[in-house]
């Protein structure tokens, strides 16, 4: 019998046992080189501090939607540069690492590259917005988050693209010393994502820059991180440093740890399932044992504003 042992990733829903979490947080403490009591340390909260108070954006309400209690959106994350670990982002991402001041560069094939500090341009784009959206991890759990921060295509026409740009590259930072994942693991660090060109203009495309009209906290991708509703969360990358217009598709980071699981559109789909299990429905995070469970929805619930850009693809062959 062979005996493998399975990353946090490879590792279903269901089998997601606390053992597991108490196993990945040993594995990871003693690769940083930690005692758990080291873990006990105050935590600041960073992050961009510009543009509160946010807008309230109504088309993007959230009508209807139970909002995620703001502890577990804070408490329960994925944020490999830190932990495998749920719980570990929130502690490790607030041991002295700094998201602010942060710049963020803009360039590849565009008209008007720039490097800007996350604060200045927020100012230079008029401001922050709330939407409350799905989130929905591949992992077949959800939440639902008031994100603060403003709408992708406002920062595209400020960088004004070449026609020749197809799609768009997101670059995380780069920092082991300060994000202890980062010194090992199967990830090529940075972590990469993309999108079409067309995905990253949709109305839908957001970057966050708080979250509960509040500063967005390291743990969730301070200062600054994407958030395309209708995809799985991997592809909403955190603490972007980097965006870059190319011609070619990029290889995002989860399709190149395991391509035959994780491919570059990523849209939730509850008729596609992931090879190692089903994703037809999903655990509310928050919602309980008896009510914590429900359908998974086409494009999570965004078919109108999403599914003509995918007219005529084979979304099974294309997941
Ligand atoms: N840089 C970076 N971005 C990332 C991740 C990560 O590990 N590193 N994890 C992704 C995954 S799998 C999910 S589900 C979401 C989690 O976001 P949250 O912790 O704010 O809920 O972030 C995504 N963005
Ligand atoms: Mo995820």
């Amino acid at each position: 019998m062979q005996i493998r042992i399975r990353k946090d990733w490879e590792i279903g829903e269901k089998e997601a046992t606390s053992e597991v979490d108490y196993f990945n947080r040993r594995r990871f403490l003693k690769a940083a080189g930690l005692s758990a009591g080291a873990l006990l340390g105050g935590s600041v909260l960073n992050g961009a501090t510009g543009g509160f108070p946010s807008r309230a954006n109504a088309l993007f309400a959230g009508k209807g939607l139970e909002q995620t209690p703001y502890d577990l959106v804070t408490g329960y994350n994925n944020f490999y540069e830190f932990s495998y670990d749920k719980s570990g982002p929130a502690k490790l991402a607030n041991k002295g690492w700094k998201t602010e001041p942060w710049m963020l560069e803009v360039g590849g094939l565009v008209d008007a590259p720039f490097k800007m500090d996350v604060n200045e341009l927020i100012k230079k784009l008029g401001g922050i917005e709330q939407r409350v959206y799905r989130f929905r991890c591949v992992e077949a759990w959800s939440m639902v988050i008031p994100w603060d921060g403003f709408e992708l295509s406002k920062l595209i026409k400020l960088a004004s693209p070449k026609s020749e740009a197809k799609y768009v590259t997101f670059t995380t930072f780069l920092d082991p010393e300060s994000a202890p994942g980062q010194k090992g693991g199967s990830i090529d660090w940075p972590y990469v994502e993309g999108l079409t060109i067309e995905e990253a203009n949709n109305e839908l495309s957001f970057l966050a820059t708080g979250i509960f009209g509040k500063p967005i906290p390291n743990q969730n991708g301070a200062p600054i991180r994407l958030v395309v509703p209708w995809k799985y969360g991997f592809k909403s990358i955190k603490s972007i440093v980097r965006i870059d217009f190319v011609k070619e598709r990029p290889l995002n980071t989860w399709q190149a740890l395991q391509p035959r699981e994780y491919g570059f559109y990523a849209n939730v789909n509850p008729e596609v399932d992931h090879p190692r299990w089903s994703q037809a429905t999903e655990r509310i995070i928050g919602g309980g044992f008896f009510s914590g469970r429900k359908d998974t929805l086409m494009f999570n619930g965004y078919s109108d504003q999403v599914a003509g850009m995918y007219k005529g693809l084979n979304l099974r062959r294309n997941f």
